[in-house]
Order: C-alpha cells, then structure tokens, then sequence
C-alpha cells in the first residue's frame, strides 16, 4: 500500500530538493509506493503546481499520486508521515519575538489540522526554524499525537560533523559514526566527538585517538558544524536545500526502517530527562532506532566541558519555549 507523506512548504527550496528524493525512494526503500500531499500558501500556488507538473513529468514508478493543495486539511488528510518544512522567515529588521509569534501560530493551527485528519500514528519531522520549538508547539496543539511521533531534524548538523571528519581524516564518510548533536538546532548545539569512531583496516578507532588535535577538535570543528548554516548561506547566497532535504530522508529512513546495528543518529525528541536535559523540551539527542520506534542511547560518559554544552543549548531551548507561550498569551 501506498505510504502518504505530507509536505509543507513544497514550494520552496529545500521542498524542491525533497519530494523528488521521496518520490524516488530516497526516504522509504526502493520498493514502496508513495503518494505525496504537498501544501503551501495561496501566493504560492502557481509554484506549487509547477513542482507537481515536473513530478508528473520525471514518471517516478514509485509515485502513486500527487496532491497539490493550499487547503492544510486537504493537505493533512489521511497523511501517514508529514515533513514540516513550511514556516514564516526571519527577514531583514524583524525581532526574534515577531517571526517566533508566526511561526508559533502557523504550528498552531497545523497541529490542529493533523491531529484530526492525519493517519493514526502519523510520524512527524519539523524541519522550519526555530525547528525544535516549531516541533513543541505542534506536540502541545496535537495531544493526541503521541510525543514520541513528534520530533525535529538535528540530522543535518550530524551529517555535517560526519562530513567535518571524513574531510579531516581523507577517509570515506561512511566509515566515520556516532557523533552526537545535543540540543537545539541552532548555533548554541553542540556537535560531541567523544564517542565517534572510525571504521579502519585496524579495526574501529576512535575519532580522538586518530585526530591528536584536540585544539581543532574543540575548537574550529564545533563551530564549523554549528556555523556551516550561514557558511553556505555566504557562499550560495541561498540556505542549505539539497543538504537539509537529504538529511530529512535520512532522518525518516532511519526512524521507519531502524538505524543500522552498533550505530546511532541525532534526531530532537522530546526529553524524557534522559542526561538531566528537562523534561518538556524538545531536544537533540543519540538515538537507536527499531520497528519504527526511537529510543535514547543511555550510559554515554559525559566529561564537564560537555555538561557545560551541553545545559547552555537546554537553556536557550527553555527560553524559546517561554517567548513562544509569551506568543500564545
Ligand atoms: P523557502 O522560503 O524557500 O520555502 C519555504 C516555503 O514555505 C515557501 O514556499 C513558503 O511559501 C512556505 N510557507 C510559508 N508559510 C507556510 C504555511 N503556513 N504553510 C505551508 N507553507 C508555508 O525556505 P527553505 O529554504 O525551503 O527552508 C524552509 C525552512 O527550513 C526554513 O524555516 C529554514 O530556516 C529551515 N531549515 C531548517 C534546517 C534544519 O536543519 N532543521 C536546515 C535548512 C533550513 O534552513
């Protein structure tokens, strides 16, 4: 049977990026169909048709069906995975309270529209920023979606760290896992090296003991990844699309069909209190996935520098949470 999977702001950047990778199989295996809901604003409609236009041109096998709409319960109807990737952006001389209190009520009202017309156990992925507050007003406006289901993408800033390594060691970014991204996807999240190894001749070695340079490790590394968003921004004059549209397809194939054994991925879910991180958070942690279920890896060591990175993105999530409900008030 077909799977349907919702996407929002399919007009735009990174939307054009995605659906042909979903209508490939890029995000559900080679062998399922998919029928794509894509949803986007009036002014951009004649857009949004043209995307469905090329969809039905390039003939994916795969795609059962395409549904091009600016109507969100069209949209939600029916929908068993919905990638949020539509969202008001911060323009030049906004204050970070306005684009918050846009997002906040376009999150709003979407919750309301899945909660009542998507699938049961639809699997949600927020991709629009501020993701992971977008991903806890929509958890908070859809309480019968269970938390679990609710959660936004930290993959793209895995895969960069990923990326950092295999380019540091001129080895292949396959070999390189288990970095960690903890905490909110913003500049304040901390891509953690502690525990990512290298799959070598040698066997697996860690990612410290073959980088000796602690002072690149701790330093230009950890900002590269968490500044790699303005750096393409710089260089294209455009933010990250095909990056950020190909870490959403890993993020949901990981989560649907399990992440590979002895290796795990960042995903923001909601804290269960799991590393002191609070509860009511939706925060970026190491997780394991199997049949469709993620869940936190538990018992990694974390030195002080960490906790200190740790707790400084938690406390920037806890303020977005507050600026949101100063939105809501
Ligand atoms: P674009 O501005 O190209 O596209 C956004 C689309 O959303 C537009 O077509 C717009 O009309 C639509 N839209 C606006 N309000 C909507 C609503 N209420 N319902 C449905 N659609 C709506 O932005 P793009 O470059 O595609 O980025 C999309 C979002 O992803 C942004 O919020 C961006 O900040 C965020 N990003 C998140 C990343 C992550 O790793 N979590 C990385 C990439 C990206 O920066």
């Amino acid at each position: 049977m077909a799977v349907r999977v919702l996407v929002t702001g399919a007009a735009g950047q990174i939307g054009y990026a995605l659906v042909p990778m979903i209508a490939r199989g890029a995000m559900l295996g080679p062998n399922q169909p998919v029928i794509l809901h894509m949803l986007d604003i009036p002014p951009a409609a004649e857009a949004l048709n043209g995307v469905k236009m090329e969809l039905v041109d390039a003939a994916f096998p795969l795609l059962k069906g395409v549904v091009a709409t600016t109507d969100v319960v069209e949209a939600c109807s029916g929908v068993n995975i919905a990638i949020m990737v539509g969202g008001f952006p911060r323009k030049e001389g906004m204050e970070r309270k306005d684009v918050m209190s846009k997002n906040v009520s376009i999150y709003k009202a979407q919750a309301t529209a899945l909660e009542q017309h998507a699938a049961p156990n639809c699997k949600v992925l927020v991709v629009a920023n501020p993701a992971n507050t977008n991903a806890l007003i929509l958890k908070e406006f859809a309480p019968s979606i269970p938390a679990k289901n609710i959660t936004c993408l930290t993959r793209l800033d895995h895969n960069r760290a990923l990326g950092q390594i295999s380019e540091r060691l001129n080895v292949h970014v396959g070999d390189v896992k288990n970095v960690i991204i903890w905490g909110n996807h913003s500049s304040t999240q901390y891509p953690d090296v502690n525990h990512a190894t290298v799959t070598t001749k040698g066997g697996e070695k860690s990612v410290r003991e073959l980088i000796a340079d602690d002072k690149w490790l701790n330093g230009e590394f950890i900002t590269t990844v968490q500044q790699r968003g303005a750096a393409i921004i710089k260089a294209r004059k455009l933010s990250s699309a095909l990056s950020a549209a190909s870490s959403a397809c890993d993020h949901i194939r990981d989560w649907v069909l399990g992440t590979p054994k002895g290796t795990w991925v960042s995903m923001g879910v909601y804290s269960d209190g799991s590393y002191d991180i609070p509860p009511g958070l939706i925060y970026s942690f190491p997780v394991t996935c199997e049949k469709g279920e993620w869940s936190i890896v538990q018992g990694l060591k974390i030195d002080e520098v960490s906790r200190a990175k740790m707790d400084a993105t938690a406390n920037e999530l806890a303020e977005e949470r507050s600026l949101a409900y100063s939105c809501l008030a």
